[in-house]
């Protein structure tokens, strides 16, 4: 048996990356263990699997998936209950957001942060499309940037098109595996060809009736970066949905509203109505933004499905 790293997944076949030599294309053979998660993948992008391989046919049958460091995982749909992992072993999440073209709601990014705080992987935001932005995006712009700064997130902005200098980025990627997310058309794969052109990645130019993107990036896949590092880029996200995770523990996974949480007055306090309850008090204060709260409440109400 042979042991490499999926490098991409189509759903139904996998290209896995030995330690030596070419990829070679797998299937799927047998059942996987899966810590009880109903996945329409259970093999992801990331993961270190055994394989045997067919010589005559060039095609590998994945026996194992070695055990995963950490992944994460969305909803496959709006609907459905099924789940999808994005990625296996990754170092960093990065969520490509835009003010427009398209719209990223904060409550959006706020599920991808209280998913990526549950799984305990560290997420940066990357707001790109800067040379797009009227005085009104722009305003909105700093006005998100430093919500999201106070409570300690790193943030980062580009015009992916424009910008000369990718420091900042390339910084941030050098020697990790990064998994790219966000909306289709946010600039995902256009990020990427700057970082390492080499890789020319298809991009495709947004609807400008709808403002949303045609989702062109249509497997996830891992590339290696010149400089040092992996990064995953996905296809765009159109529900983002949380795992595992129960409605009573939501609060953890909103960094600065679980700080005030031991402060009220109920232990089992849900933060929504009731008396003595010292988050409602810090968001009237403006000591916990209200797009936060706001954000808490709709995804403990599932009431978001509507905004993504
Ligand atoms: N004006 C402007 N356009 C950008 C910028 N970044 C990307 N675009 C354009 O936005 C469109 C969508 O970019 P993509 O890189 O294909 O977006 P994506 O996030 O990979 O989309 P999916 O693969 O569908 O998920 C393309 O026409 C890009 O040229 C930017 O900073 N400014
Ligand atoms: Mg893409
Ligand atoms: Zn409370």
């Amino acid at each position: 048996m042979k042991e490499g790293l999926v490098i991409k997944s189509t759903g139904s076949w996998y290209l896995v990356q030995p330690d030596d030599g070419e990829p070679v294309s797998c299937k799927i053979k047998g059942r996987f263990r899966l810590d009880d998660l109903k996945s329409t993948n259970p093999v992801a992008v990331g993961d270190r699997v055994k394989y045997s391989l067919d010589p005559q046919m060039q095609v590998g049958v994945i026996k194992e998936i070695l055990e995963r460091r950490n992944f994460i995982v969305r909803r496959a749909s709006n609907l459905s209950r099924q789940t999808q992992i994005l990625a296996a072993n990754i170092d960093q999440a990065i969520l490509v957001a835009t003010i427009n073209y398209p719209v990223t709601t904060p409550v959006f990014i706020d599920r991808f942060l209280a998913t990526t705080e549950a799984y305990d992987i560290p997420t940066t935001i990357i707001f790109n499309k800067l040379d797009r932005y009227d005085h009104y995006h722009k305003d909105q712009l700093m006005e998100t940037i430093k919500i999201y700064k106070n409570i300690g997130y790193n943030v980062l902005t580009t015009s992916a098109k424009q910008d000369r200098d990718f420091d900042a980025v390339k910084k941030l990627l050098k020697d990790k595996i990064s998994l790219l997310a966000g909306h289709s058309g946010v600039g995902k794969s256009t990020l990427v060809n700057r970082v390492e052109p080499s890789l020319n990645l298809k991009t495709a130019k947004i609807s400008e009736a709808h403002k949303t993107g045609r989702h062109t990036t249509t497997f996830t896949e891992m590339h290696p970066l010149g400089f040092g590092g992996y990064i995953i880029d996905t296809p765009g996200i159109r529900g983002f949905g949380l795992f595992n995770i129960e409605k009573e523990e939501l609060a953890h996974f909103f960094r600065e509203i679980f700080k005030y949480t031991s402060q009220c007055r109920y232990y089992n306090c849900t933060h929504l109505h009731e008396p003595g309850c010292a988050v409602k008090d810090a968001v009237e204060k403006g000591e916990i933004a209200s797009t936060r709260y706001n954000s808490y409440v709709s995804i403990f109400l599932n009431r978001d499905e509507k905004f993504r």
